[in-house]
């Protein structure tokens, strides 16, 4: 009769616990930064579950040994009175230890968070957008300096130095599997360190409710050995591809000419807007719109014919385009690899 419901039992903790791994949760860290908290939530939680095991024993206890055959309840045993005062004194002296000890963890874990990106080589600059992430990679030569969106490239075993800011409302930056969240404050820098032991990809969500497209606003951190970051940082710093089919020349004209080059920037043509993603090298990344598409020519083209259907309140407007002219232009986009 007990075992299956124990079995059952069993296989939904094995299944709610598989949803604890994976690329973006804090009980599966990929970094010194995420061990680090990690291990503190499952300290924190081991403690405060012993202790409430604790209490729950402590009151079923006299519950069950109380006595049927009591004398006159006005009567006080010295003896108990003081055992009970011992007891008290020493659930009280227990609590200020361990509160006082949760503490110093607490207060040692962030020095250790702080420390992680102190000799960090490489400065990544995150501002959030309502309902995006431009990302921006410091050099002290400013033609090194890249500017790109949604997507973040760091190499894996090194600390990366990431500084955080908002020009609009207050964002939160948060890859579980690397590092704690930390707010993006307009007017406001916030430093965070962390690093990825091994290469892989890591998705990172806002964490902070930002308006409409909150739950549309996530990134994704790819960490590559440091030799393939090289090669892909010198990749991302040259200009546009020029367009090769005459498809492509129309969509590249039509870009030029339409409203799309008051917005985006395509580095090497006349397009210089900076209120949107930079779209000089838009289709080397895995995802559209702040990870709400995944790349793809026909996502292109449905999320350019109509952002506001795929994303509503996003501040892209749906701009008129026949469909060759919608074509053309993503013929041209398919391109900026
Ligand atoms: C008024 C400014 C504006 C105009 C005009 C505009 N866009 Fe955008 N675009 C944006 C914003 C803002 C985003 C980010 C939306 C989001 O993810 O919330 C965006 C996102 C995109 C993306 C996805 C970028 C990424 O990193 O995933 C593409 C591709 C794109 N726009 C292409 C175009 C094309 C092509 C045109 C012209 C037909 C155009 N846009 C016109 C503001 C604009
Ligand atoms: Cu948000």
């Amino acid at each position: 009769m007990r075992r299956p419901v124990f079995a059952a039992f069993g296989t939904a903790c094995v299944l709610l616990l598989q949803g604890c791994a994976g690329w973006q949760s804090a009980l599966d860290p990929k970094g010194p930064a995420a061990s680090e908290l990690a291990w503190l939530i499952w300290f924190f939680t081991g403690l405060c579950a012993l202790i409430w095991l604790l209490v729950m024993i402590a009151l079923a206890a006299p519950l069950a040994m109380r006595s049927r055959t009591r004398s006159d309840p006005l009567v006080l045993d010295p003896g108990a009175e003081h055992r009970k005062a011992r007891a008290v004194w020493t659930a009280l002296a227990a609590t200020t230890v361990i509160l006082i000890g949760l503490t110093l963890l607490s207060f040692f874990a962030n020095r250790t968070l702080a420390a992680i990106g102190s000799d960090a080589e490489l400065t990544i600059r995150v501002t959030g957008h309502q309902w995006w992430w431009e990302v921006r990679y410091e050099d002290a030569q400013p033609s090194r300096i890249l500017t790109t969106a949604n997507e973040i490239h760091i190499p894996s075993g090194e600390p990366v130095r990431i500084i955080v800011t908002s020009t609009d409302v207050i964002h939160s930056f948060w890859v579980p599997s690397l590092a704690g969240k930390l707010d993006l404050i307009p007017g406001h820098e916030n430093v965070l360190d962390l690093m990825a032991d091994k290469p892989g990809v890591y998705r990172g969500q806002c964490a902070e409710f930002c308006g409409q497209q909150h739950a549309n606003m996530s990134t994704l951190i790819i960490a590559e050995p440091r030799p393939v970051f090289d090669a892909w940082l010198n990749d991302q710093l040259r200009s546009a591809a020029a367009p090769i089919s005459a498809e492509a020349s129309a969509g590249a004209e039509l870009f030029l000419n339409r409203a799309c080059v008051m917005c985006h920037k395509i580095g090497g043509t006349v397009a210089g807007g900076t209120v949107a993603p930079d779209l000089t090298h838009i289709a080397s990344r895995q995802t559209l719109a702040a990870g709400t598409l995944t790349m793809s020519r026909g996502n292109l083209a449905a999320w350019i014919a109509d952002p506001q259907g795929i994303k509503p309140g996003a501040h892209m407007p749906v701009v008129d385009l026949n469909g060759d002219e919608l074509n053309a232009i993503v013929a041209y986009l398919e391109g900026l690899k």
